[in-house]
């Protein structure tokens, strides 16, 4: 399963400018609000310039990247949770993704205020905080039956609902919660909205995008300010050309390629590299996870079968120009299950099949 992001934000923010950007397909994009009916989801490719340049090492014939799947949907306005707009229920399609994108457009108005922009951020906060509590009510009236038959699990959730429905009757993020470890793996089963991390799309014009006021985001939020329009005229060009527009606008990389990396650190991610036969593939895991687990991403037949894994990081292999050279340095190592997988270690592991 790819990680899935969805992207949020209120009608023309530039929501589906972004999912182009992100995926180079063609999507309806319009001037006019609620362009955006049915929801617009690709699985695409997680750039990685570690990967090409272990396959040009190896020698590899075939390159295949990580990949993330990225949704998009149609536009919350306020009262959309009462069927204003095109109502809440399209929500639905976010209940599975890893993390929101929030788009927040700044572009087009000179005359936008700081109050105009945090009214902006505040009704797609409120909108998914109701969409929650519907999510919140509809458990409490499934529970509270069996509470009159002494039912002790459903004391507890019940304790919990209350709890949820206080913060977001407040309006506010369960994100910002604190909750111990039973009422976590209760919590995952609801799939709840406002628990998911956010990442905040700035959507600026042209001429604005490289010197925005972030004041109006919350304090040690995420924001990545962009031009939506300009990243997804970038998605439509080729590599020699791509150098160029960046170049133009004074631009190392892409800022949709920052804003993949900044959803990977909130999620706490991180990439291991595999090179077999003809092929270098990269997987992208939780951070710190088993080598044993690892293997089992790859095949669960590596995982039973487990005997260990050489580990090289991707910068060693490259310097001695493949794993011979590497592990003659000593620069490779031999580990077992519990091996913590680092971020860009290369992994060849040995199995009994
Ligand atoms: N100038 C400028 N226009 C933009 C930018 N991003 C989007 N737009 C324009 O804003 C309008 C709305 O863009 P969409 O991407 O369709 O917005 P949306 O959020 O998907 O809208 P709905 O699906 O209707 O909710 C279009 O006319 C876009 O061309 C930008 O960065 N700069
Ligand atoms: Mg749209």
């Amino acid at each position: 399963m790819a990680w899935s992001c969805g992207i949020v934000g209120i009608p023309n923010a530039g929501k589906s400018t972004l999912f182009k950007a992100l995926t180079a397909l063609d999507v309806t994009i319009e001037s006019y609000p609620f362009s955006t009916i049915e929801p617009n989801k690709a699985v695409v490719p997680i750039p990685d310039r570690r990967l090409s340049a272990l396959a040009e090492v190896s020698g590899s014939e075939k390159i295949t990247p990580a990949s993330i799947e990225i949704i998009d949907v149609a536009g919350l306005v306020e009262g959309a949770s009462r069927g204003e707009g095109l109502g809440n229920q399209f929500l639905g399609h976010l209940r599975n993704v890893d993390l929101l994108i929030h788009v927040v457009a700044g572009f087009g108005n000179s005359s936008l205020s700081m109050n105009d922009l945090a009214a902006r951020l505040e009704i797609v906060h409120l909108e998914l905080a109701l969409a929650d509590l519907e999510v919140v009510v509809r458990r409490r009236q499934k529970v509270e039956p069996k509470l009159r038959c002494g039912d002790k699990a459903a004391q507890f959730e019940l304790n919990l609902l209350d709890r949820l429905e206080e913060h977001l009757n407040r309006g506010l993020p369960l994100r910002e919660v604190n909750f111990n470890p039973d009422e976590k793996v209760f919590l995952d089963q609801l799939s709840l909205l406002t628990r998911k991390e956010m990442v905040f799309v700035y959507n600026l014009s042209e001429d604005q995008f490289q010197n925005p006021d972030l004041s109006v985001f919350p304090t040690e939020s995420k924001v990545v300010p962009l031009c939506a329009s300009l990243e997804a005229e970038l998605a439509d060009l080729d590599q020699p050309d791509r150098e160029l527009f960046l170049e133009a606008y004074g631009l190392k990389t892409s800022r949709t390629v920052q804003l993949l990396r900044e959803c990977y650190t909130l999620l706490e991610l991180s990439t291991f590299f595999t090179i077999k036969g003809t092929e270098a593939r990269a997987w992208v895991v939780p951070a710190g996870i088993r080598a044993v687990e690892a293997a089992g991403k790859v095949h669960t037949d590596i995982e039973s079968g487990f005997i260990n894994a050489e580990v090289i990081q991707w910068d060693c292999l490259i310097a001695e120009g493949g794993l011979v050279g590497a592990r003659e340095k000593g620069l490779s190592s031999i580990e077992g299950r519990d091996y913590r997988v680092q971020d860009g270690d290369v992994l060849y592991f040995r199995f009994r099949s």
